[in-house]
Order: structure tokens, then sequence, then C-alpha cells
């Protein structure tokens, strides 16, 4: 299917074919075998229900200290580097020379949600957000840049590509739901969303 806009998202379904997201899941389990998923603490003392982890020169994490990008995960040890397959992904859609210092992994089991955010931990607000849905659909709402804004969604099935750049680069954003069992890929019932970010 062709690119679709909802509140300026570009989507593309299906944009990686099934081998593609195959070898996506392959690197991102190594990713997560050197960097193991935790579910980071809101700033507020909230566990999120989203387990993360991150590959690159720096990832994300969260804890009562706030949000921010790091050097290394919270046991002590660096990052693995963004796979070549993932990079590939932000060549093809980010429009931009610059090459993503951070790949977050995000792991929603049944229940997991991602409640309405945006994006603004990265120095500069200027690039792309390249984001890449792997194994159950999840329900993507999206809004604006005022929280206010009315919102749209969308079911992001496995294989689609979305990018928030230019006027929707702030758009806030999140994960109302998924759907266990709509897909296949994974072993287990969820889904994966990695997103490609420049963070420094
Ligand atoms: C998710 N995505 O799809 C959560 N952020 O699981 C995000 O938070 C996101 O999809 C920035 C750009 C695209 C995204
Ligand atoms: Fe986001």
């Amino acid at each position: 299917m062709d690119r679709m806009n909802l509140n300026g998202v570009a989507i593309w379904p299906g944009f990686l074919s099934p081998e593609a997201q195959a070898a996506i899941v392959a690197a991102t389990r190594a990713i997560v075998r050197a960097a193991p998923l935790f579910h980071p603490v809101t700033p507020r003392g909230q566990q999120m229900s989203v387990r993360m982890t991150s590959a690159g020169a720096v990832g994300w994490v969260s804890d009562r200290k706030g949000y921010r990008y790091q050097p290394h995960h919270p046991a002590g040890t660096g990052w693995p580097p963004i796979p070549d397959c993932v990079l590939q992904v932000w060549h093809a859609v980010a429009g931009t020379p610059v090459a993503p210092d951070t790949c977050l992994v995000n792991f929603y089991a049944p229940d997991a949600r991602m409640g309405l955010h945006q994006d603004r931990d990265e120095a500069c607000l200027d690039h792309p957000v390249v984001s890449i849905s792997l194994g159950d659909a999840g329900l993507f709402r999206v809004g604006g840049p005022a929280r206010r804004d009315p919102t749209r969604s969308v079911w992001l099935n496995s294989g689609d590509v979305a990018v928030l750049s230019g006027s929707s680069r702030l758009a806030h954003h999140g994960i109302d739901r998924i759907k266990p069992g709509s897909s296949t890929l994974l072993d287990q019932p969820g889904r994966l969303n990695l997103t490609l970010r420049v963070a420094r």
C-alpha cells in the first residue's frame, strides 16, 4: 500500500517483507541478549507496562531521576550497536544523511500500553523519528503538538514503518492497546517496536 498520512505522521503499511521482518527480529533478539529488557520507572515512580532496552551509542532510560539518554544500560554495561538491517530502514525513509545514534526497543506483552507522549528528550528536534512495528498489531493514536489537540488512530501491523518529522515531530502519540494473536512473527504473543533517533 502507498504511504498514508495520519496528522502529519507518514506511515508505510507493509514496508518490510516477511524476510526483512524476520531479520530484524533476529537482530533484536541479539540486542536483548546483550542488553536485557527492563521495566522503566517514570520520574513519579510508576512502573511502565512496556519493557525496553536500546542499541546505539546512547540509550533511553527513565527512573526517579528523570528521562534521559545515557551511554550505558541500567546494569552498567554498554549498549550493543544498531544492527545494519535496522539502519537500512532509517536510510530508506528518514530523508536525512545523518545517521541515528540510538534505537529504542519496546516490547509490549498483551496487556501493555503506552500513554500519550511527545518525543522530546533529543538534543536537536529537527531530525525525524523512525518507528518499526513487528509482531502483534498495536493501536497507534496520534494527535498534535498540544496535548488537547484532536487525535486519530490506526492499527500498526507487523512490517509497518512510521515517520514523525517536520510538523509531526512533536505530535503527541501513544499505543492504546495491542491485539494479541494478530501475528505469528514472534514466538510469543506481543508487539515489538523499534524507534530510531538522533539523540545527541
Ligand atoms: C510504539 N512508538 O509504537 C511507540 N515515538 O510502540 C512511539 O512512541 C513512537 O512510534 C516516536 C515516533 C514514532 C513512534
Ligand atoms: Fe514516542
